[in-house]
């Protein structure tokens, strides 16, 4: 290929902790390959498997990418469409948009976003157009980790401070509960885990390859986490591992969790988790003599009770003083704030005219069928017709002939399959934007390596076309990207600007491991760390946690988990060539008791059902599942699968018990052979 070689360093910007280094070779100005930064700490010159193929694969295929605004000409939920000028579709969605806002109001325009893009304007700026308009905004983590961030505010304060992983350095033991790096962060699986000095325990119901790895892996059955967390303190206090001066110093409402304590043996742990007393006596020992790290993973609090499991394990690092010192601490995500970024900058809220009156996406299938409560609908960074609960219902929602619908993505998917109008957005590889790794406390640069596939456009200029079109005339709806990434760049202290940034790719924002909580002072009430909360009861709630475990599925039932895809990215990559076929079918992992009890063999089709949906997958016969759970990845297009759903299909959409988010891992189905 003619023209002169170069390397683009840039920064993989999915919603994965990784946040790799990428190179993109660069020939005669057209990006003709992606790979992983050689130099770069996480990826070290590998990228995942998914992402090494989607980047050279659907990213930059012209024919699959949406290269111009379109506008339907088919029946809703049919996909058929014709190309219409920028122009044309600006005026058509502002008039829609402005007859809406005048009667009934801008609250019957709902926005569902989540994190298509994590890049940091990418990812955000639209909100300033949103709070402008005065939309209702589907809470973008109800779909996600909302009832973990809920908990973990009503114990620490914050749910985003968490530890910063070099300390890894200095940890005797890590636990990572109910997340599974091996899939959702690779490359932490792959050298950060494995090149830690401590124990690694892992708190799993699935035997995934990061649990078969660990020195520990405890397999409790699906949301009976909240028991487990109260037998390790059992154990914790009998063997004198409690730390009382830290309590004495630090923490209130021990006293009144510890009678509770008193009772959860580890034979009573065993009988209500499924994990053997001694397993559960080894992990506390471990833990409790740290200094112990311990990850809360995002799949641990999709249950029910998940607000309750995550008060119940935060109290571990809080009763052994595992805080504020090196290799000590407890870990969810790393937000943006931790680095000095100010959201409201970002996102703008004072620009809403009136009080914000979100709603959860559990309820989101409800109010799209309300024809008072929604006229208009626009889905952006998320392909809410394959993530979302309910999906049958949901997508007949999005049926309505007068529910107006706008989508913008890169591909044609199924929600945008339902839209009236489509916009093109442009990919990470063809705009500047910075990343903020919600792991590790680093910035990245995202850089341009490529001209946008036909019109398409970033995210953020789309919104500020559409604020122009909508007549308002805030600055804020107009900064541009240069303004924007040199002022974040000074939140976070970064100095030498954009270039300087997109030259080294990734920096560590503090030379030296921070020390998570270091002067022990946490935002709550009291200042200090809440095991029982006067907040939690006032909002109805217990004031402490409880060592609840979930009833276990009767008459038949599985319980269904369904996490991360090793080769999808949330509902991304689906509709790769190559991806499709490394996966194959979707399917359905049964463990050989309970394959051999349903007469099911590997490779059978098998249906599960429940009250809220029923489909066919394919079964697959693994040890890495316990008896009585069923496990299908997330992540497959409805409209690719040969019944026109995923399990999204099986999932109630049940609220957790904290923060009105989704409860996907407690899904119950019956599984019986296909005749
Ligand atoms: N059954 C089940 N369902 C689940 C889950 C589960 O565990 N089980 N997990 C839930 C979780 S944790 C999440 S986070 C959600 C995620 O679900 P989604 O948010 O729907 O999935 P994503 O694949 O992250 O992003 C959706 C879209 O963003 C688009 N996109 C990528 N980059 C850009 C961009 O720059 N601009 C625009 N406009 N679009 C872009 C992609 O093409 C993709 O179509 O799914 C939830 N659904
Ligand atoms: N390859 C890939 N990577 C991804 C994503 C992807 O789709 N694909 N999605 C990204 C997103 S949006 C997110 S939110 C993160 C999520 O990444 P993680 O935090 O790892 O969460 P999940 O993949 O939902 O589930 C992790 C584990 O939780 C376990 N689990 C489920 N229920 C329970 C329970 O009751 N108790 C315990 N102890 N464990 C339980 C599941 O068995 C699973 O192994 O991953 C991100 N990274
Ligand atoms: S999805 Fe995660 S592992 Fe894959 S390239 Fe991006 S940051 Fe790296
Ligand atoms: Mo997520």
């Amino acid at each position: 290929m003619p023209g002169a070689k170069e390397h683009i360093r840039t920064t993989c910007p999915r919603d994965c902790y990784d946040a790799c280094g990428i190179v993109v070779i660069r020939r005669g100005g057209k990006a003709t390959k992606v790979l992983g930064d050689p130099e770069h700490p996480v990826s070290r010159g590998a990228l995942c498997g998914k992402c090494a193929l989607a980047y050279n694969g659907v990213f930059r295929d012209p024919t699959t990418r949406i290269a111009t605004p379109l506008h339907r000409v088919g029946p809703k939920g049919e996909g058929s469409f014709e190309p219409i000028s920028w122009e044309t579709a600006l005026t058509a969605v502002a008039e829609r948009l402005t007859n809406i806002a005048a009667d009934p109001g801008p609250e019957a325009i709902l926005h569902t976003h989540y994190t298509g893009t994590c890049s940091l304007i990418a990812g955000s700026f639209a909100e300033r157009f949103f709070n402008r308009l005065g939309a209702t905004e589907v809470e973008p983590d109800t779909i996600c980790n909302n009832a973990g961030h809920v908990a973990l505010g009503y114990v620490y304060g914050t749910s985003t401070d968490g530890f910063d992983p070099r300390t890894a350095r200095d940890a005797r033991c890590i636990v990572v509960w109910g997340a599974n790096p091996s899939t959702s962060a690779p490359h932490a699986h792959k050298h950060w885990l494995k090149e830690a000095p401590g124990k690694i325990i892992v708190v799993d119901p699935i035997r995934h390859p990061t649990a078969a790895a660990a020195d520990l892996h405890l397999q409790p059955f699906p949301g009976s986490d909240g028991a487990l967390a109260f037998a390790i303190v059992h154990v914790l206090r009998r063997d004198g591992l409690i730390n009382r001066d830290f309590i004495a110093a630090n923490v209130i409402g021990w006293e009144e969790v510890e009678p509770v304590v008193e009772g959860c043996d580890p034979a009573w742990g065993e009988e209500v988790t499924g994990v053997p007393a001694a397993v559960i006596e080894e992990a506390a020992r471990i833990y409790g003599h740290g200094p112990s790290l311990l990850w809360l993973g995002q799949g641990l609090q999709r249950q029910p009770m998940g607000g309750n499991v995550f008060r119940a394990c935060a109290m571990l690092p809080a009763v052994t003083g595992n805080l504020g010192k090196p290799g000590a601490g407890f870990y969810y995500l790393n937000g943006d704030a931790r680095r000095g970024i100010d959201g409201d900058y970002l996102r703008a809220p004072g620009l809403r005219r009136r009080p914000a009156q979100p709603i959860s996406h559990m309820d989101l299938p409800d109010r799209l069928a309300d024809r008072e409560g929604s006229r208009a609908l626009i889905s952006w960074n998320m392909n809410v017709a394959a993530s979302g609960p309910q999906q049958r219902r949901l997508r007949e929602a999005l049926t309505r002939e007068d529910l107006f619908t706008v989508v913008v993505d890169l591909f044609g998917t199924d929600t945008t399959d339902f839209a009236d109008i489509v916009l093109p957005a442009a990919s990470f590889l063809e705009f500047d934007d910075l990343v903020a790794s919600y792991f590790n406390l680093t910035i990245s640069a995202q850089v341009k390596a490529s001209e946008p596939i036909g019109e398409a456009l970033p995210n953020q200029e789309i919104f500020r076309r559409l604020a122009h079109a909508l007549g308002f005339t805030e600055p804020e709806l107009y900064e541009s990207d240069p303004e924007l990434i040199a002022t974040l760049l000074d939140q976070v202290g970064f100095e030498g600007g954009f270039a300087a940034l997109a030259e080294r790719g990734t920096v560590d924002l503090w030379p030296e491991p921070v020390i998570q909580f270091a002067d022990l002072t946490f935002a709550t009430p009291s200042g200090r760390i809440e095991i029982a909360s006067q907040r939690a009861a006032e909002d109805g709630l217990p004031r402490a946690p409880l060592p609840h475990a979930d009833a276990r599925p009767s008459g038949g039932r599985l319980r269904l988990l369904s996490p991360a895809s090793p080769w999808l990215m949330n509902d991304s990559y689906a509709n790769d060539a190559r991806i499709a076929e490394r996966i194959g079918p979707a399917s359905v992992a049964l463990n050989p008791e309970d394959a051999a009890e349903l007469g099911l063999a590997d490779g059978q089709d098998a249906r599960l059902s429940n009250e809220t949906g029923s489909l066919v997958l394919r079964v697959m016969v693994s040890e890495e599942v316990p008896p009585g759970v069923a496990l299908a990845h997330k992540g497959r297009w409805p409209k690719r699968e040969r019944e026109g759903a995923n399990v999204n299909t099986l999932n109630p959409g049940v609220k957790t018990d904290m923060g009105e988010s989704t409860s996907v891992h407690a899904v119950e189905v019956l599984v019986v052979p296909t005749p």
